[in-house]
């Protein structure tokens, strides 16, 4: 295949009630759309950068700009372009990784449309729908929480996850808990602590959690390890897994037993894939993690967690747990599965009307 030309299209899409975490509160997702046009038709890819850099240190002006002054211009320069000559072609580009994952994602999903295959066979899909979690952000209040939790148990929910803080953890755990019982219930606390707070931690075993997520910095890898020698409660790793080399080291070191796939925090399908691959081969059990993805997004996060090494549910929820109206035809929870996607590449496209909608911005990629 080759670039012809690559769109850069911005969308507002307001979330149905804020989402707060320990890094901040999102109220109005701000997602970079990439559309990339070729000799073989075209394809889309999300970028799941958010607006600050505070999840990680990419941002969504940043990811545009990375796009149009370096990434796209070198993938303009390939002659036989497919998704795996795009890793290949990037990694003289150090970082970027959600800029990375959208580009790529847009030429896989252009690659798979004109070879009419789903992302779910060629990723290796294993099951045809997946069971589905959901991720409840921090509340004002503890009877607030539980109103939350108890309306995603009866729209079907498989799985609660609950964003942590200090002031805001063994109180809302112990509450879920006691009001709804054996759930399947995990936390993640996005670098919320330090290892000095191991034993404050350890007060969390009691209520056998699934696991506890990403509880410390990005780079403490030697700190989780040492935590996780302390607390019962498995860790398992989102922020720290960038790659298959990073996710090796971790699992090496006894840093986490668990680990969450999250395929724009590592640069893409490919290298998600390869870390689901090697995890499987160290007996390490994986998750699929979101970004609160628009359909485009979610359909490629599904067709990933129907892999074989996906045994715990993901943060892979329905469009209407975000947005009132999707970009693409809404995925919707049955028995508390989505079905994962068996049209061409990504298998499904934006509704034109409800694009221009929500378009902020459009920019075209020059490309010479
Ligand atoms: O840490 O998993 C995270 C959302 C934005 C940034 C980071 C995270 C999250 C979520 C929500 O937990 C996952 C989702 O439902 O998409
Ligand atoms: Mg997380």
């Amino acid at each position: 295949m080759k670039l012809e030309s690559v769109e850069l299209r911005r969308i507002a899409m307001p979330l149905v009630a804020p989402f707060r975490t320990s890094f901040g509160t999102e109220t109005t997702r701000d997602v970079l759309l990439v559309r990339a046009r070729t000799d073989a038709g075209e394809g889309w890819g999300e970028c799941a950068a958010l607006a600050e850099p505070k999840y990680s240190a990419e941002y969504v002006d940043g990811a545009a700009d990375v796009l149009r002054r370096y990434l796209v211009p070198a993938l303009a320069a390939v002659p036989d372009l497919d998704a795996h000559a795009v890793g290949r072609t990037l990694a003289p580009f150090t970082g970027h990784f959600m800029a990375k994952a959208a580009i790529e994602t847009a030429v896989l999903d252009a690659q798979l449309r004109a070879a009419g295959q789903s992302f779910g066979s060629f990723l290796g899909a294993a099951v045809d729908r997946v069971p589905c979690g959901v991720s409840v952000g921090i509340m004002d209040s503890v009877p607030a929480l539980l109103d939350a939790v108890g309306g995603y148990l009866d729209a079907g929910y498989l799985r609660i996850k609950l964003k942590i803080e200090p002031g805001w953890d063994v109180e809302p755990v112990r509450a879920v808990r006691e009001r709804f019982g054996d759930v399947a219930l995990q936390v993640d606390a996005n670098t919320a602590y330090a290892v000095s707070d191991a034993r404050h931690l350890a007060r969390l075993d009691p209520f056998d959690l699934l696991l506890i997520e990403q509880p410390l910095a990005e780079d403490d890898v030697l700190g989780h390890a040492e935590l996780a020698r302390t607390v019962r409660t498995p860790i398992c790793l989102d922020e720290s897994i960038t790659s298959a080399r990073t996710a090796a080291a971790a699992i090496s070191l006894g840093a986490c037993s668990i680990v969450n796939v999250k395929p724009a925090r590592v640069g893409g399908y490919l290298e998600a894939r390869r870390i689901a691959e090697l995890c499987a081969a160290h007996g390490v059990p994986v998750w699929c993690g979101g970004m609160l993805e628009t359909g485009l997004g979610r359909a490629a996060n599904v067709a990933l967690a129907a892999l074989p090494n996906f045994t715990l549910p993901g943060d892979t929820s329905a469009s209407n747990r975000y947005y009132a109206t999707d970009i693409t035809p809404p995925f919707e929870l049955a028995d508390g599965h989505l079905a994962v996607p068996t049209g061409p590449g990504l298998g499904v496209s934006p509704l034109p009307e409800m694009l221009e909608d929500v378009t902020t911005s459009v920019v075209e990629v020059p490309l010479r």
